[in-house]
């Protein structure tokens, strides 16, 4: 009878050892796999939303459950409960974001879009993503970027953006690869090669945005226009430009350099060094208006 309660008490260590051993390794598979969020953040602007005193980095690294942050690319990556490019990244308070923008983010690991990634400024607050911030370290290396990268061959997950304001890049928004990209009432200026660039194979919606004068910047000095394009597709980069604004772009306003078509309806192109410009007769299309019929009609019957 002794003898059988010190084999129990044995094969019960042995049990507790095991479930511990199974524990441990689920949890790392676990950690390792968990690529999910999609669950919406916060961004603080340059004034304080959660009341905590902090902003910026200190924002950004206080704790993993306020799901508040001070800086978009916390915000998009993983670390403190943050989107993992994978849900909605919204900023809350106004303010200036002196920082390159990077979906996915690879230079900080980040191979894959995890999910939809969704990157707005919520109504009334001004998101302004600006290369250059006085007396911020590191304007002339943002200078020489672009502001937004998006760069992805995942094509069945999109990148949205809504309500940004984005200016003083070289590229204001660059999308390569296969992305799938819809950009929603931005606002675009003085970014001194390209407003908005599509390119490889990707597919770019481009609505109620406003695109004004690229090839004009002037911090420290007026820089050289190159070539100062409002809207440019190239390669085999695709898009619709729909109830959009090109105007005031030192080169050309929209420029079609790609393969495929780029269908238009309803916009206002004026005042650019040349308005259009295609690569054949066939760059540009009118969307039916059968379909912008479809689309106005919830307004007839208010
Ligand atoms: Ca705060
Ligand atoms: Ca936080």
């Amino acid at each position: 009878m002794k003898k059988f309660n010190i084999q129990r008490k044995t094969f019960l260590r042995l049990v507790t050892f095991a479930l511990i051993i199974v524990g441990l390794i689920f949890t790392a598979n676990f950690a390792k796999n968990d690529v999910s969020a999609n669950h919406p953040v916060l961004i603080e602007g340059e004034r304080d939303f959660d009341g905590d005193g902090l902003l910026g980095a200190m924002e950004d690294a206080d704790n993993a459950t306020d799901r508040v942050y001070g800086t978009i690319a916390a915000a998009l990556l993983a670390a403190n409960g943050a989107a993992n490019a994978n849900g909605q990244a919204i900023i809350v308070t106004s303010g200036r974001f002196p920082e390159i923008v990077k979906i996915p983010n690879t230079d900080a690991g980040q191979m894959t879009l995890n999910g939809v990634t969704v990157l707005e400024a919520a109504p009334g607050v001004m998101a302004d993503i600006d290369a250059v911030l006085a007396g911020n370290p590191n304007n002339a290396a943002r200078q020489a970027a672009p502001g937004i990268i998006i760069n992805t061959d995942q094509t069945d997950r999109s990148v949205i953006l809504r309500n940004l304001h984005i200016r003083n890049w070289t590229d204001g928004i660059l999308v390569s690869g296969a992305a799938r990209v819809q950009l929603t009432n931005c606002r675009l200026d003085s970014n001194i090669t390209f407003g908005i660039r599509a390119q490889g194979t990707s597919r770019v919606l481009i609505s109620n945005t406003t695109v004004n004068a690229s090839g004009m910047r002037f911090n420290p000095m007026p820089s050289v226009p190159n070539p100062g394009t409002g809207i440019r597709f190239e390669e085999q980069a695709s898009g619709t430009v729909v109830d959009s604004v090109i105007s005031g772009n030192t080169g050309t306003g929209l420029s079609n350099a790609s393969t495929r078509q780029v269908l238009l309806a309803r916009n206002t192109i004026f005042d650019n060094g040349t308005n259009v410009s295609g690569t054949s007769a066939s760059s540009f299309a009118k969307l039916s208006e059968e379909i912008q019929l479809e689309v106005e009609e919830p307004q007839h019957n208010k």
